[in-house]
């Protein structure tokens, strides 16, 4: 069992979803009897995300927060949690997962076993057996679903290379540390590296569902898009040095 857990948590203008999933989070902990604790990276909200912390953390001793002064994104957000992380002696397993209720924390015993089974980077996945997504619109489905078929076909080697539903060894996490993207291009270039690092990759089936309080800060941009085909065309010129 997983006795030193943490549950990464970045979180920018969450208030009304930040306290709910730290008490769902702390249910699922005292069930299994975890120890584990929560470190919530609030980037520079300007909502009542950093008063629900406080909250959070006058209701249980089990919570860390860092401040970013302003909004520095989600990748840096990641960043300073993962650097923070590492910085804990008897770390045996780190947890990524989104602010907003869309992650079911009771599916946090899938990618503790998945980890104690040997993996280094878990990947909470709708395209895997038993995974599914609960009313994601239609666009938004077609897009995640598109751009995953491609980019297994060009050799990425997870079905779910964009969710942010993850956990992570210790050795994970030095990868994640070395990371460069700064948006939410850095969730495939994870995979990517620790891929490139010989890391056990996994999957669990995980549910998706949808935000009911704030709105979402994911844009698809361009520059993100960009990004992907960049990442992408890394492993293919990996893939073609390695076959010359
Ligand atoms: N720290 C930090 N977290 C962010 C930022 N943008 C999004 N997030 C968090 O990342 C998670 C996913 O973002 P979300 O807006 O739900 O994107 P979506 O799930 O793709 O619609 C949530 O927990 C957000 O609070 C950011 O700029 N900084
Ligand atoms: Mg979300």
């Amino acid at each position: 069992m997983l006795s030193q857990g943490y549950v990464l948590i970045p979180c920018f203008n969450e208030e009304g979803n930040l306290l709910r999933l730290v008490e769902r989070l702390v249910e699922v902990f005292r069930t299994n009897g975890w120890a584990w604790k929560i470190l919530c990276v609030n980037d520079g909200s300007h909502d009542r995300t950093s008063e629900e912390i406080d909250l959070a953390q006058a209701k249980f001793g089990n919570l860390l927060r860092i401040d970013h002064p302003r909004n520095l994104g989600f990748a840096q957000a990641i960043r300073t949690g993962v650097e923070t992380l590492l910085q804990q002696p008897n770390l045996d397993g780190a947890f990524i997962m989104d602010a907003d209720l869309t992650h079911d924390p009771a599916s946090l015993v899938l990618f503790a076993s998945a980890l104690e089974d040997g993996a280094d980077l878990v990947i909470g996945s709708r395209y895997v057996e038993r995974g599914k997504m609960e009313r994601v619109p239609f666009w938004r489905r077609a897009l995640s679903g598109l751009g995953n078929s491609v980019g297994r076909l060009m050799g990425i080697p997870v079905k779910d290379a964009t969710s942010g539903y993850r956990a992570f060894s210790r050795k994970a996490l030095e990868i994640v540390r070395s990371c460069r993207e700064n948006d939410f291009s850095i969730q495939l270039e994870e995979v990517l590296l620790c891929r490139k690092a010989g890391l056990r990759l996994a999957e669990v089936p995980i549910t998706l569902g949808v935000r009911d309080v704030g709105i979402s800060k994911f844009h698809y941009s361009i520059r993100l898009f960009w990004r992907y085909f960049l990442l992408v065309l890394s492993l293919q010129s990996r893939a073609r040095n390695q076959r010359g």
